[in-house]
């Protein structure tokens, strides 16, 4: 199995800690020519990363990749034995895509388009209140006791949080939910939250040289 994408990216860096959750070490690699080269559109028509390739068989939308993944890659689950655990695994994960992901994306393109800053700003507050709500007080892990899909998806997203700190004040948001901020704060130590943050961060450098 490869990976197509780059590390920076928090739909390409879900599916590398998932993988890397269950001991599998995914090669990750910019397509030649790009995500828009006709070769690359070929193999996955959505032009966007991540794109899995196992074989003759490509697979776009890292949220469908985390589940090939899980399926055929053994080793440790990266989703509670239990059925309502999984379900809070996954509405986690959903509301990451749904709700978050855009939000943040403003702020990706704060830099070109400055006016979809404050908006997202005001939004998120609600987003992460929500988010935190279906939290529980034990959960030391996004849901649980074990690294699961929901951290695999939230780690490479809350990386823009510190990003965006200086510019924007996202750490404040945090701040609002505490819950939340500790459990940042030891995803942030925990072992493969470093190494991700650490690849995002270089990702960033590397996108802001130009590379
Ligand atoms: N829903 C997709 C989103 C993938 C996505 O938007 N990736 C970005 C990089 S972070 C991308 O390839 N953007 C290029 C484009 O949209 O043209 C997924 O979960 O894989």
């Amino acid at each position: 199995m490869k990976l197509y994408g780059g590390l920076l990216s928090p739909f390409v860096m879900r599916v590398v800690l998932a993988a890397r959750a269950k001991g599998i070490e995914l090669p990750v690699e910019m397509p030649e020519g790009g995500i828009k080269s006709d070769a690359f559109l070929r193999l996955n028509p959505m032009g966007k990363m991540p794109c899995l390739v196992d074989g003759d068989f490509a697979l776009p939308e890292s949220s469908v990749i985390l589940d090939y993944v899980e399926e055929t890659g053994g080793g440790t689950s990266i989703y509670p034995a239990d059925a309502q655990e999984r379900a809070r695994v996954r509405l986690l994960c959903r509301m990451a895509d749904i709700y978050l992901v855009p939000e943040v994306t403003h702020l990706f393109r704060g830099r070109d388009n400055p006016e979809g800053v404050p908006g997202a700003i005001e939004r998120l507050g609600p987003v992460l209140a929500k988010l935190e709500s279906f939290r529980r007080d034990s959960d030391v892990f996004a849901v649980g006791d074990a690294f699961t899909a929901a951290d695999a998806t939230l780690i490479p997203i809350f990386y823009f949080f510190d990003v965006f700190a200086r510019p924007y004040g996202t750490d404040k948001l945090l701040d609002a939910q505490p819950r939340l901020k500790a459990w940042w704060e030891r995803a942030k130590a925990s072992e493969l939250g470093s190494r991700a943050l650490a690849e995002q961060a270089a990702g960033l450098r590397a996108m802001m040289a130009g590379n």
